[in-house]
Order: C-alpha cells, then sequence, then structure tokens
C-alpha cells in the first residue's frame, strides 16, 4: 500500500455497551461466566478483518474498550454472592464503564483517524452499537466510518439511514474492506467494489453481494492480530475464571465456514448460502500450534458449526493436533457422529462435544425447525459421545410454534432416561435473516414486536405463542424445564 490511511479498528464496543446499558439479566452475579465471555471473549469477525488488512500493510491501529482498561483477573471475579443479586465485581462498578468510555474518546482525539472500523456483529447490543457509532460520528466528524459483521450484513440500510456510518460491509469482510481502504486512499470510487453498502448523495447504494473467498487458506489467521487485540490477558482472566466444563471457554477458531443445512432459526443458511468452505488441516495445525505456543494451557473451541462433517479431513487433523498441550471441545451435527468418530476425537483430547438438538418432538423438528435429522439420531450422537468418556452437551429451544408443554417434560424424560444431564433449554428468540423471524413478523404488529423486543439495546425478539403468551411465561418455562433435568439428574453424577 504506497499511501496509507491512519485506520482505527475500535473492538469491544458490546462490552463497553454490556458495562453502560446493563441490559437483564447479564449482570445478575449468577451470569459471571457467560458475562464475563461477553466482556472479554475477542471479537473473531474483525480479528480475521484487521489480520488481513495488517498482511496486505494497511496502518492499522486496534484498540480494546475492556481488554486494554481492564485487564486484570481481579477485576472479573465475583465476591461470594446470592446468584440472583446484581454483581459485585469491580469491572461492574460505574466508574469501570466510564474509564472505557474515556479510553474510547481519549483515542478518538489522539489518534484522530481518517477510517473507523467498527464491527457490529451480535444482534443483542445492536442497538446501543447503532446509537455509539452517531456519537464517535460526532467526535470524529471527518473521518470516514465503516461497519461490517453479521448484524450490519442484514441491516445495511437501516445503518446507514441513521447518518453516523459511510459504508457497510455485508457479509465476509477481508477483501471488501481492503478494497474500500484502497479505493479510498487512491481517491477512486467504491461503485465497483462488491459486497458494500454506502451513502451515495441522498440515497443508500448497495453493490452485489460479494462471492466468498474460494481459499480460505488464503487469508492470514485471526492470531497474527493478536497483540493488537490483546489477547492474553484476556484469555488468561477467562481460563482462569471459567468454571470447570464450560464448553465455549472464549478462546477458539472456526477451522470451516458455512453449514450446509438451513434451519429455520439459524442465520447460517442467509449468511453462507448453504455453503461449507474449509481450512486446510496444515492450516488448522498452524493455528492451534501457534495458540498453543502463545497462550498454554486450558482448553481450545471449534466453534465450527460441523466439524466433523469430513470423515477423512478429521483424521489428517486429529492426526496433526493430537499432540499440542490443549483439550479441545468441538460442536457439530448429530449425523456427523457415530462411534468411530466420537472414539477418535476421545483419543485425540477432546472433552466436550456440543450438539444443537433443538427439540424431541419428531414433527416439530422436522417440519418448524427444519432439522433434517430424526431424534433417534440425536441420541444416538450423544450416546456415543457419552460412550466414548466425553461429555455431550445438547440444547433445545423452548417456545417452537407447535410444542406443547407436555412435549417439553416428555423431552426432560427421554434425556434423562438416557443419562443425558448437560442440556439446557433456551426460549425462542428470533432475529432478522432467518426462517423463523419472517414467521414471527406476519404474526405481529410493530407495537407488540416492541413488547417482544429482549431488552431497549438488542435486535432480538423473544417468540411467544397460545402455549407462553407472555416473555416472562417463554423465559419461565425454559427455566422450568432446566430445573426438571437438574432435578432428575442422581446425586453421584
Ligand atoms: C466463537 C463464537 C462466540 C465466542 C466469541 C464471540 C465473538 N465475539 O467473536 C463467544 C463464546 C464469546 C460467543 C459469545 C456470544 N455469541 Co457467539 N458465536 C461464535 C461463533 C461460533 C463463531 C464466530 C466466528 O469466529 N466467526 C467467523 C468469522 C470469520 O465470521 P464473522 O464473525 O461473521 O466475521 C466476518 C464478517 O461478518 C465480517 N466482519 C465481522 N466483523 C467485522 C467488522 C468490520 C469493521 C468489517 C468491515 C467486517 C466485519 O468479516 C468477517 C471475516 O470475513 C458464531 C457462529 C459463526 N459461525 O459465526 C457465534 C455467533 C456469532 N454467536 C452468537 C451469539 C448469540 C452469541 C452471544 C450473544 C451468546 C450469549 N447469549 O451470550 C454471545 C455474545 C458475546 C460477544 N461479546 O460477542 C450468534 C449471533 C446471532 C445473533 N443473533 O446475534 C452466532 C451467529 C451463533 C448462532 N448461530 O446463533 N460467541
Ligand atoms: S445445522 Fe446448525 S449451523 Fe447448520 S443451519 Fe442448522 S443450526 Fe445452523
Amino acid at each position: 500500500v504506497e499511501e496509507c490511511l491512519k485506520v482505527l479498528l475500535i473492538s469491544d464496543a458490546i462490552g463497553l455497551g454490556i458495562m453502560e446499558a446493563r441490559p437483564e439479566p447479564a449482570w445478575r452475579a449468577r451470569y459471571n461466566a457467560l458475562r464475563n465471555k461477553d466482556l472479554l471473549a475477542p471479537d473473531y469477525g474483525a480479528m480475521h478483518v484487521a489480520a488481513y488488512l495488517k498482511a496486505k500493510g494497511h496502518d492499522l491501529r486496534v484498540i480494546n474498550l475492556v481488554a486494554d482498561v481492564h485487564d486484570r483477573r481481579a477485576l472479573f471475579t465475583e465476591p461470594p454472592s446470592d446468584p440472583q443479586e446484581i454483581s459485585r465485581s469491580s469491572v461492574g462498578e460505574p466508574r469501570a464503564a466510564r474509564a472505557s468510555r474515556d479510553y474510547l474518546f481519549r483515542c478518538l482525539r489522539e489518534f484522530d483517524p481518517e477510517v473507523l472500523l467498527m464491527p457490529i456483529s451480535i444482534y443483542n447490543m445492536a442497538l446501543y452499537l447503532r446509537s455509539l457509532l452517531s456519537e464517535i460520528r460526532e467526535a470524529c466528524p471527518d473521518c470516514r466510518i465503516i461497519t461490517g459483521g453479521i448484524y450490519s450484513t442484514f441491516h445495511a440500510a437501516e445503518i446507514l439511514e441513521d447518518g453516523a456510518a459511510d459504508i457497510v460491509v455485508r457479509g465476509e469482510g477481508e477483501i471488501a474492506t481492503a478494497e474500500i481502504l484502497e479505493a479510498l486512499s487512491d481517491g477512486g470510487g467504491l461503485g465497483s467494489i462488491e459486497g458494500i453498502s454506502y451513502r451515495d448523495g441522498q440515497g443508500v447504494f448497495h453493490s452485489p453481494g460479494r462471492r466468498p473467498a474460494r481459499d480460505l487458506d488464503s487469508f492470514p489467521h485471526p492470531y497474527t492480530v493478536s497483540e493488537e487485540f490483546n489477547i492474553k490477558p484476556r484469555f488468561d482472566i477467562l481460563s482462569a475464571l471459567i468454571p470447570d466444563g464450560d464448553y465455549i471457554p472464549g478462546g477458539g477458531f472456526l477451522t470451516s465456514r458455512g453449514c450446509p443445512e438451513a434451519c429455520s432459526f439459524c442465520l447460517d443458511p442467509a449468511l453462507n448460502k448453504g455453503v461449507t468452505r474449509f481450512h486446510s488441516p496444515r492450516y488448522v495445525h498452524d493455528v492451534v500450534r501457534f495458540c498453543s505456543t502463545s497462550f498454554p494451557g486450558g482448553s481450545f473451541f471449534f466453534g465450527d458449526a460441523t466439524f466433523t462433517m469430513s470423515r477423512k479431513r478429521l483424521g489428517r487433523i486429529l492426526g496433526l493436533i493430537g499432540d499440542l498441550p490443549y483439550s479441545y471441545q468441538i460442536q457439530t451435527r448429530a449425523d456427523y457422529l457415530d462411534d468411530a468418530i466420537t472414539a477418535s476425537l476421545a483419543d485425540c483430547g477432546f472433552t466436550t462435544v456440543a450438539i444443537g438438538a433443538e427439540s424431541f418432538n419428531e414433527t416439530i423438528l422436522q417440519r418448524v425447525v427444519n432439522k433434517r435429522l430424526r431424534v433417534e439420531t440425536i441420541i444416538a450422537a450423544a450416546r456415543a459421545v457419552l460412550g466414548s468418556g466425553m461429555s455431550p452437551v445438547l440444547t433445545f429451544i423452548v417456545g417452537l410454534p407447535g410444542e406443547s408443554r407436555g412435549s417439553i417434560h416428555r423431552t426432560v424424560e427421554i434425556l434423562a432416561s438416557n443419562g443425558l444431564y448437560r442440556a439446557s433449554f433456551f426460549p425462542l428468540v428470533v432475529f432478522n435473516g432467518t426462517a423463523l423471524f419472517d414467521q414471527f413478523r406476519r404474526g405481529v404488529s410493530a407495537g407488540e414486536m416492541e413488547r417482544l423486543r429482549i431488552n431497549p439495546c438488542s435486535e432480538e425478539f423473544l417468540f411467544t405463542s397460545d402455549e407462553y403468551p407472555t416473555p416472562e411465561e417463554l423465559t419461565a418455562f425454559a427455566d422450568e424445564a432446566n430445573l426438571a433435568l437438574l432435578s432428575a439428574k442422581p446425586a453421584d453424577l
């Protein structure tokens, strides 16, 4: 890059949102492990983009609104307290949020960026982030503001209409962002760049979508920007504070992008259009080896939708990473698990396999979820995981249209009779981009939709129904199902 623009990437803005907006129930003492991950786990999507820009020679600075300011374990430690009470950890005090906010605006003044990159990925704090972007715009009126991430991808027009962002990157961000920076630095137009939206005069212009890159290995891995994202203190604190057996430790990497399925509640079908792309086993090995040297010990999470999809590739990955000093946790689909696969995972130091079960009601699973899996396949896969000495983690949705309370109680019985006690029930939450969100929106008025918004900062909605007419009833019944399974669990397990 000949003429380098001063580019600033803002990381951990979602953490600042959690500290300032304090959405319920994030600051309840009992959610401390989840909250610490939300505050400290790095934004992997933004790391991927930053890694690519760095490799291309851009002058990129990253500021971490949580990890640069609050990097000691003691700040995140929850003193013994009633689990229902509000957290008494130091990071929960108002002055902690103030310190992060002051840091943001001080950096903006001192660095005076020409281009600012801001991820808006998770729907949960999206409205907060949009309003923070407006404050940033006021502080940096001449800066070009670019946003990207999964929320931005599906809300480009709304974000641009706010007036704060200039450009939205839709979908995969590495190449598109580099092309934007090149165009801005050359004074060239944006018109030929695929996969972006921007304000053009009074209107909003959406360029055609970009085909995702064919060769994922051509991208540098996200940990090439570990210093910039202050990864070490994050992982040190998370590894020390995350409870034993937590299956998403906060450190990890996706060895593939995209899932071939089309479940109705999931964003993946709209993001990846049913296409799965893989990193090579050699690339995966290089990333894990890099991490095991830089951040030794603990557990590593492969967040792929379908980690075990290709048997041959899996065998090669396991052959390469088995000797590295980590234990591993994955998520995958039940149809990509059998006794041979689970035995090879267990031999290689894998400890936990998360499986999206969604529902043990066959009709709901096929017709409402579109899971394309039979209940018996899910149970068999979970039993195979258990039988190999690993821990299966099953997740279920409460509130799927047509599923009754009785059916959930039967699910709890099936789980208990198969010894599958690590399962969680989540209330049905829907968001734009999924098939279930379209169904939800057709059935509610605008006013009702507001009532069902999870919190004022969020663009996620609780899907109520005749069975669970209010958000409170839906969440209370999900809690009830979790408690019912817990109380069915034998004391010695
Ligand atoms: C690992 C992971 C986590 C980790 C790390 C999170 C993180 N911030 O990266 C942990 C465990 C902490 C986590 C927590 C949560 N997660 Co999570 N997580 C994932 C997972 C499995 C992988 C993320 C990843 O590595 N993606 C790979 C990269 C390459 O893709 P990407 O993020 O889309 O990024 C690309 C583009 O979007 C774009 N891009 C991204 N950022 C930016 C920024 C700019 C400026 C630009 C230009 C472009 C750009 O370019 C990137 C590279 O191509 C995804 C599922 C998935 N497949 O993405 C869920 C997912 C993102 N998580 C999800 C959720 C709901 C959560 C939680 C809210 C759960 C909870 N109840 O607490 C929290 C939120 C915490 C937080 N602070 O972010 C949902 C989000 C859906 C939604 N409604 O918002 C997903 C999609 C899973 C799902 N199917 O439901 N998660
Ligand atoms: S199998 Fe998992 S990742 Fe794939 S579409 Fe269904 S829920 Fe999404």
